[in-house]
């Protein structure tokens, strides 16, 4: 997960890393001294939507790859050299992607959930809404009140700091300068959220004491059916957690394992949506070569089994036009109310994985 794989010089030696570098993102100039993405030749990148494409007109597929027939209306894909990986091309429609988009934006963020801006901020509400009414963060020394912003750190209830979003014109109009910062850059700066039994970062562990909301009803129904192609016979997937990461230009998750849950015959349902990504599928070690395939909105992987001890991460998104795959969401997020999501999601890619723990 997130700060696994350290930039140390080993790190910097293996396959894994070496794949990532060649993936991300750099700039370079062109003739004119302008910044510009350094070209990168994906012709290694598999790409699933085309493999399902040529797997419907004629029922042909790549080497090592397997198409099974699961009662979804559509194949999912499997890879021989890697039993446990499952992928389905566009699982999600349009109106589930943007349900999906929208949730993760409004709900998900909200508290009890957490988020990383708590460790700074404290719990943050309608973090969302604030940045659609263009209001800024202020660190609440007593500032509704006399808005004395050299009071001491810590309110009387002994509490530390609340932060509060104000209108920019009431700050404006009390001339006071306290820490602030707007709820755009926040929301910009959103990397994750944690949904369910909470993860906690810092002891890489699920931390069952602290307050929770269960996955939303919606969603622990979509991922128990997506799960089903790699559920163990007779058994249901029982969504107890999920973390959803946020991603905007030159944002990656580097190579790590997902091994905090007790069950690894249980599949990670891992969900797409926004703008492509490049996700890399390492092996056991990570000096083992990772195959890199995209990732689209409405993708689902599923990793389960021998998978769930592979090496994986996302190097890279995409946000222009050429590349970001978006036309088809865009049109869908055509509603005048929909104009924020819309310029959210059209530069940055959201994805939810829900995990059974226990
Ligand atoms: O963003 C993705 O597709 C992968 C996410 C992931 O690997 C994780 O959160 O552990």
């Amino acid at each position: 997960m997130y700060g696994a794989d350290k930039n140390s010089d080993d790190a910097e030696q293996t396959a894994f890393r070496r794949a990532e570098k060649k993936y991300k993102l750099y700039y370079g100039q062109d003739s004119k001294k302008k910044k510009q993405p350094k070209q990168v030749d994906l012709s290694q990148v598999l790409d699933f939507t085309s493999i399902l494409d040529s797997y419907n007109q004629n029922g042909e597929l790549p080497p090592r790859i397997t198409a099974l027939e699961c009662g979804f209306g559509r194949p999912v894909f499997c890879l021989e050299d890697r039993p446990g990986f499952y992928f389905m091309p566009g699982a999600l429609s349009l109106e589930e992607q943007c349900q999906w988009i929208r949730e993760s934006l409004m709900s998900f963020p909200q508290p009890p959930n957490r988020t990383n801006h708590n460790a700074m901020y404290g719990p943050i509400h309608d973090l969302f809404k604030a940045a659609m009414e263009k209001k800024i963060l202020v660190e609440d020394l007593g500032l509704a009140a006399s808005l004395d912003c050299r009071s001491n750190s810590r309110i009387a209830n002994g509490n530390t700091n609340k932060w509060k979003f104000y209108e920019e014109q009431f700050l404006q109009s009390r001339g006071k300068t306290c820490k602030s910062i707007s709820a755009s850059v926040l929301l910009r700066k959103l990397r994750w959220s944690t949904l369910g039994l909470q993860f906690d970062w810092s002891k890489r562990n699920y931390d069952v004491s602290l307050p929770h909301n269960k996955i939303p009803d919606a969603l622990h129904q979509l991922a128990k059916r997506m799960a089903s192609p790699a559920m163990p016979v007779g058994e249901e997937f029982q969504p107890e957690a999920a973390i959803v990461n946020y991603f905007g230009l030159g944002d990656t998750l580097g190579g790590h394992l997902d091994d905090m849950e007790a069950d690894w015959t249980k599949p990670i349902v891992s969900l797409s949506l926004g703008c492509k990504a490049i996700f890399l599928l390492g092996g056991k070690s990570r000096e083992d070569t990772p195959l890199a395939m995209f990732l689209r909105s409405g993708d689902v992987v599923l990793m389960a089994g021998d998978a769930r001890e592979c090496f994986h991460g996302v190097p890279r998104i995409f946000t222009d036009k050429e590349n970001a795959d978006m036309a088809s969401l865009e049109q869908q997020f055509s509603h005048e109310n929909d104009v924020f999501f819309l310029e959210y999601i059209r530069k940055s890619r959201i994805n939810i994985n829900i995990r059974q723990v226990f």
